[in-house]
């Protein structure tokens, strides 16, 4: 008894001993992560004498390449750039290399150049079609030096601009026009989208809004009349509006080797499994979707405008169809079925709201493919088209340079060569985040890594620092494990990524570390690595 008694003591003791022991290394390395990744206060001076990595540093033997860039990046923050020193740099640029090729003389850079840099937004005084074939090395280093600067004041100008929501913008219409709206849960929905993110991960909005997306009852089913495959236009309880895309093709579905990218067919898991993995990259950029089983009959045709009834069928094999109107797979070869009769699947998206409400900014993607058979875009040739067309254009002196290259290394992880346009919500202002919307071509090959997606990072050679550090901490943890388990909460449509797709994420991710790796290589991180203060 006693000796029972004994070893149930010393039994409890042991366990003890081994739970203190698991606890305390869980908190010391859940301490260090915090660590690694606590954005520490923002205007504090990198520690003093770190030099500048030289641009062939020798690596270290048998150390991973990758956490050596991390270490890098780390040690070569900047946290105040000189700013003396880079407005000096400036003045001398634009003498030395910009006036002399201006056009253009009645510019508002007259005024500016008397001191007054620190008011008006910077402007370059450059007509850039007479000037762009000029760029020599010395010049491209400091138009390098002229956005770094440009964007470290952008930072500081902006440093303390609070959160703005749609609710914030709406509020005061809808005050006066529709009160009642505002005791909606879209109202409450509408107070997560701000001017950073499209929805807030973690909020009971968020959830609640998935189960409306995903079981709300549908009172009509419209067309949207933009786009060149069919979407419809779901009215759900609440007021909430949604985008379904219906499903075209099987998981396992690749992109036809002969098809160009603007005939590629539009994929509604390729929808469901990027805005996981935006989710899971933290970028939280495109409105929340998810995946949903319809009743063709009582979901859509019983609920269809006119004009979207009238394009329904019976088809031989006694499913239920409809084409639908638009310029691409509209016809009856390419039909929407139930399958088996009147079971279909689709992908529904939260529909932001739009013009008169909120105001988009619709901006032609600087590195837009020519969508056509025959021709070539210009950046495909010319390696100094970033300097010459994105980096000297004051439109790109803000977040946007480093939203695109955000946008650029979401694109590159799903292989999405349909990137046209880029959309934010310019009723936020200029603080605003790009929205990653339209990501049906996305997923569309998983045995090629499209380099050519990687172009805006590989000419401008810019990136942003948060979105590196929160790559890195993915790519340590296992990004094609984080997005697997991502799409096994709450999607209830099986298996959205194949195998084949999750093992290609994984390896973008190492190219795309590569091609980091290159421009530090080529440049300095310094010059590279942009802390523009957001997160
Ligand atoms: C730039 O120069 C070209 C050719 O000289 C001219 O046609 C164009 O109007 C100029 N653009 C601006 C904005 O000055
Ligand atoms: C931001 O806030 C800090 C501290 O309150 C202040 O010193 C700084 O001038 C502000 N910056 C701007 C651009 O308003
Ligand atoms: C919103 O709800 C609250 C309480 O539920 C009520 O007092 C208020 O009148 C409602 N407002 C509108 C505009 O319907
Ligand atoms: C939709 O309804 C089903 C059944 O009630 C539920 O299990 C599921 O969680 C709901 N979907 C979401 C996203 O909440
Ligand atoms: C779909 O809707 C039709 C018409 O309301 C109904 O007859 C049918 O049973 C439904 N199918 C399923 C699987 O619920
Ligand atoms: C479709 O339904 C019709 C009438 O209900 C039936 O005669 C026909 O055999 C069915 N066809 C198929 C392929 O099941
Ligand atoms: C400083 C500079 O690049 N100046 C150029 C302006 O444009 C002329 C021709 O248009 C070039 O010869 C100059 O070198």
């Amino acid at each position: 008894m006693r000796y029972l008694r004994l070893r149930l003591r010393s039994s409890i003791l042991v366990g003890l001993t081994i739970t203190t022991f698991f606890s305390l290394t869980t908190l010391c390395i859940f301490l260090r992560s915090a660590n690694e990744l606590e954005r520490p206060n923002r205007f504090v001076r990198s520690k003093p004498g770190l030099p500048e990595i030289s641009r062939h540093q020798s690596l270290r033997k048998n150390s991973n390449r990758i956490d050596e860039l991390y270490r890098l990046v780390r040690e070569n923050r900047i946290h105040q750039a000189n700013l003396d020193h880079l407005l000096w740099n400036l003045k001398k640029f634009r003498r030395e290399t910009l006036q002399v090729n201006r056009s253009d003389t009645n510019t508002p850079m007259e005024t500016g150049d008397s001191g007054d840099l620190n008011k008006q937004p910077m402007k370059l005084p450059i007509n850039l079609t007479t000037t762009s074939k000029n760029f020599n090395q010395h010049d491209k280093m400091r138009l390098r030096q002229f956005v770094l600067h440009v964007l470290t004041k952008w930072k500081i100008e902006h440093q303390n601009d609070t959160s703005i929501s749609l609710a914030d913008i709406m509020h005061e219409s809808l005050a006066q026009d529709n009160p009642e709206r505002l005791n909606t849960t879209w109202y409450q929905q509408m107070k997560t989208v701000t001017n950073s993110r499209v929805y807030d991960p973690n909020s009971v909005e968020f959830r609640s809004l998935l189960n409306h997306l995903q079981n709300g009852s549908i009172s009509e089913a419209s067309e949207l009349s933009q786009g060149t495959q069919i979407k419809l236009i779901l009215q759900l309880p609440d007021g909430f509006q949604a985008l379904l895309k219906p499903y075209r093709v099987p998981r396992n579905y690749q992109t036809l080797p002969d098809h160009f990218y603007f005939s590629d067919i539009e994929r509604h898991h390729a929808e469901i499994a990027a805005f996981h993995l935006d989710k899971v990259l933290g970028f939280n950029r495109v409105p929340p979707l998810i995946g949903r089983l319809l009743n063709v009959t009582s979901d859509i045709r019983d609920k269809a405008t006119e004009e979207l009834a009238s394009t329904f069928f019976i088809s031989p094999a006694n499913n239920t169809c409809f084409r639908g109107h638009c310029s691409y797979y509209c016809d009856t070869s390419h039909a929407i079925c139930g399958k088996p009769g009147n079971r279909l699947e689709g992908s529904v998206q939260l529909l932001l709201p739009r013009p008169p409400e909120v105001d988009w900014q619709k901006i032609t993607h600087p590195y837009r493919r020519s969508y056509s058979a025959v021709r070539k875009a210009e950046w495909e040739t010319n390696e100094n088209y970033c300097y010459e067309h994105v980096m000297i254009d004051e439109d790109y002196h803000n977040r946007l340079l480093l939203d695109m290259m955000d946008l650029c290394a979401f694109d590159f992880l799903t292989g999405n060569l349909d990137r046209h346009h880029m959309m934010r919500i310019s009723s936020f202002g200029i603080n605003t985040a790009l929205v990653h919307l339209d990501n049906g071509r996305s997923f569309g090959r998983h045995d090629i890594d499209d380099l050519s997606i990687l172009a805006p990072i590989r000419q401008c050679c810019f990136f942003r620092y948060s979105t590196f550090m929160r790559l890195y901490n993915l790519y340590q943890k296992g990004l094609s494990k984080l997005l697997f388990a991502s799409l096994n909460d709450g999607e209830i449509l099986p298996k959205i990524l194949i195998e084949e797709h999750l093992v290609a994420v994984d390896r973008r991710l190492k190219i795309l570390f590569a091609q980091i790796d290159k421009c530090f290589q080529t440049y300095t991180v310094k010059e590279v690595m942009i802390d523009d203060g957001i997160e």
